[in-house]
């Protein structure tokens, strides 16, 4: 099912007369509007005229979440202030947050793009849409809730937590989709589990969009098992409109990302310079509709790659892998690079581990790995916990090349939030 075949299965050539057409009139604009992209061209020695076609992209600067909190609160503002709609904020590790301004065609084009995606899972008017995302300054609900109604789908606000509550309106108003993020899919999914609720059974859901934090494979069929219901992978950031930025079809393989939005490059993110086709890289974009907050080259720190080939949907936009990470998430632990991610991975393809887990960096060196374990796991005999602990501890060895602690927690008792999960405590004096 398509929301706007034309654009989704347009040929690469027209794809790209209007990406370079957009580039130059979105070039132009900050350039006459953003002292900070006129000092920054000036610099470099650029104006708007020789960006004369897509190649051209790489005589631009880059942009950075530094330029964003530096500018702050309005600095990169490229629309008169009595002109913009809506604010949102992204919260970074420090400080102030990012803020993001929206004009009227942005907050229109941000629900028009999750219209667009919802439609490639094959949403319908006849879905009943229950938004588990915070509503507020986090660009995650907003766009998806109006996304949904210019779909024709009965949109619930629920917003987070409350699972009780969530329960309740799962099954009085029969909902078919729900939006979350996956720590808190996983909570959910216990949660129903304690209750003796069998989704299948008892409720009528039939797909999630999960997102807003990186998650694996392993994870995915995990929250499909215990929601009982499809699950797609939703990219997005505050930057570019937030979620809507990218999201799967319902071939599960990579997230379309709309190129009539955004021009992707993937670098190294030492070098800056761009990766060969296909391997991984951080993900940098270019916003070519919007008029609040135009962001030319903008460093997204996370990586991921590009899917190569044709997707079976017929869809013409190139397609991005999983994230695996950030560029700034690593950690290094006796001089080696490990990715959360990578523990996430070990974890969630092991029986007998519950939903959550939280690792732990302690003096000089030491990593404490926290893990949930289900219910009757818990309850186990002591010999099988004492087995499960070194047998992950193990699996993990193999992975990460560092034999962390493994410390084995009852189920639900490891922290939960209503935002991001947090996954890492770096308690180390370094
Ligand atoms: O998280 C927008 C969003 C809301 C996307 C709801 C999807 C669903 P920010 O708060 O600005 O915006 O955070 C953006 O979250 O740079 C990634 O690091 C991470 N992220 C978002 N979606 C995914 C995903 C929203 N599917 C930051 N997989 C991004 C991995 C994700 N990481």
């Amino acid at each position: 099912m398509f929301w706007d075949q034309a654009i989704e299965t347009a040929g690469r050539a027209g794809l790209e007369r209007l990406q370079l057409q957009r580039l130059q009139a979105t070039v132009r604009r900050v350039a006459e509007r953003v002292p900070f992209y006129r000092q920054k061209f000036a610099d470099l020695g650029v104006k708007p005229d020789d960006i004369r076609s897509l190649a051209d992209l790489r005589r631009l600067p880059f942009t950075t979440s530094d330029d964003l909190r530096v500018n702050y609160p309005a600095g990169l503002l490229a629309a008169p202030l009595n002109d913009t709609l809506r604010l949102h904020t992204s919260s970074g590790t420090t400080g102030k947050p990012k803020a993001i301004f929206f004009s009227r065609a942005d907050v229109e084009n941000a629900a028009e793009l999750c219209a667009r995606s919802f439609v490639m899972t094959g949403v319908t008017k006849e879905d009943v849409f229950q938004n588990m995302m915070s509503y507020g300054l986090f660009t995650g609900a907003l766009a998806t809730h109006y996304g949904a109604e210019k779909i024709g789908c009965l949109v619930i606000p629920a917003g987070p937590g409350n699972s009780e509550r969530q329960l309740m309106l799962m099954r009085d108003f029969r909902t078919t989709l729900v939006h979350l993020t996956p720590s808190y899919a996983l909570y959910l999914a216990d949660f129903l589990e304690k209750r003796g609720v069998n989704p299948r059974r008892d409720l009528a859901l039939r797909k999630a969009f999960v997102g807003a934090e990186p998650y694996t494979e392993e994870t995915r069929l995990k929250i499909e098992a215990g929601l009982g219901l499809d699950v797609y992978n939703s990219y997005g950031l505050s930057e570019m409109n937030g979620p809507g930025v990218a999201f799967e079809c319902e071939h599960k393989q990579g997230m379309h990302l709309w190129e009539d939005h955004f021009i992707i490059e993937i670098i190294n993110p030492q070098t800056g310079d761009p990766v060969a086709n296909g391997e991984p890289g951080e993900l940098v974009m270019t916003t070519l509709c919007r008029e609040a907050m135009p962001l030319l080259r903008y460093r997204t720190r996370d990586i991921t790659s590009l899917m190569l080939g044709r997707c079976p949907c017929g869809r013409t936009h190139h397609r991005l892998n999983r994230i695996t990470g950030r560029s700034d998430d690593m950690l290094i632990v006796r001089g080696v690079n490990i990715y959360p991610q990578q523990i996430e991975r070990v974890l969630m393809a092991t029986r007998g581990i519950g939903r959550n887990y939280l690792i732990r960096l302690e003096g000089l060196d030491e990593m404490i790995v926290y893990v949930e374990l289900t219910g009757a796991d818990f309850d186990g005999q002591v010999e099988h916990l004492v087995s499960l602990q070194s047998q992950i501890a193990e699996k993990l060895r193999a992975e990460i090349l560092v034999k962390p602690r493994v410390e084995l927690v009852p189920p639900a008792t490891l922290p939960v939030t209503d935002g991001k999960a947090r996954r890492v405590i770096d308690n180390r004096k370094l």
